[in-house]
């Protein structure tokens, strides 16, 4: 149960997370009404194993996690009046914090997970240094420093019925935080651990400069 008296849905993009994907939703389930996964095409046991838990599959259209919610906003009934947290599918997203961003929600029409713990090490620093810029030029172009490229948002379901996504892929997120901005929403980040991933990686360097140039492009182009 929701630990609000609005109800409570958790969102969960995915794409190929066998591995971590029922110890996501044993973490989530006690702290909300609804799980839906959003799956993109995943070829391993995902959607086998959710469906085992009783846990609602929306298959996307088109490809990439930015589709994922792009399906998401236009096939779920969302109404006004729920909640809704958004964690990415592979373990590295702290499930018990769930009732902090519900809290806030009460007051807040958008909060987001700083992830504190992004760390240091050889493997990460490009990781680490990428999502740095990415922050200050969303501060640079959007007038506000937060932690972009997080995987864990909450939302009231009016904000999600105003938003406009174009992000197909990885830009998701920037474009979840130029909405903010856009919508001029009442927000708050609230800070989080940060886990390693269990399973595969899926983001690569590329990504990190299409979400430079889809946060350019949005500000002066369209
Ligand atoms: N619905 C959907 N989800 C996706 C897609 N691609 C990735 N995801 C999910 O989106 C979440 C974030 O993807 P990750 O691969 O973890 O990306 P990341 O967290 O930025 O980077 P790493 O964890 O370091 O790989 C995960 O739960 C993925 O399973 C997609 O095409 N569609
Ligand atoms: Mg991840």
């Amino acid at each position: 149960m929701g630990v609000s008296k609005k109800r409570v849905i958790a969102l969960i993009p995915t794409k190929n997370e066998e591995e971590s994907i029922k110890k996501v939703i044993t973490q989530v389930k006690p702290w909300v009404d609804k799980i839906l996964i959003v799956d993109g095409y995943s070829k391993d046991k995902t959607v086998k194993i959710a469906k085992n838990e009783g846990v609602e599959i929306l298959f996307q259209e088109g490809k990439g996690k930015g589709m994922g919610f792009q399906t998401f906003l236009k096939k779920y009934p969302i109404k006004k009046d729920e909640f809704y947290v958004m964690l990415d599918g592979d373990a590295s997203y702290p499930a018990k914090d769930i009732p902090i961003f519900l809290e806030n929600l009460k007051e807040y029409e958008i909060v987001s997970g700083k992830r504190k713990g992004v760390r240091f090490k050889l493997k990460n620093i490009v990781h680490f240094i990428g999502n740095k810029i990415i922050s200050l030029l969303g501060f640079l172009l959007y007038g506000k420093y937060i932690d972009i490229c997080t995987g864990m948002w909450g939302f009231r379901g009016d904000v999600l019925k105003s938003m406009k996504i174009s992000a197909k892929g990885f830009e998701l997120e920037a474009d979840l935080f130029m909405n903010m901005r856009r919508l001029n929403l009442k927000s708050k980040e609230i800070l989080i651990d940060y886990f390693p991933r269990i399973g595969e990686e899926k983001l690569k360097e590329s990504d990190g400069f299409r979400i430079i140039y889809f946060l350019i492009r949005k500000k002066f182009i369209n």
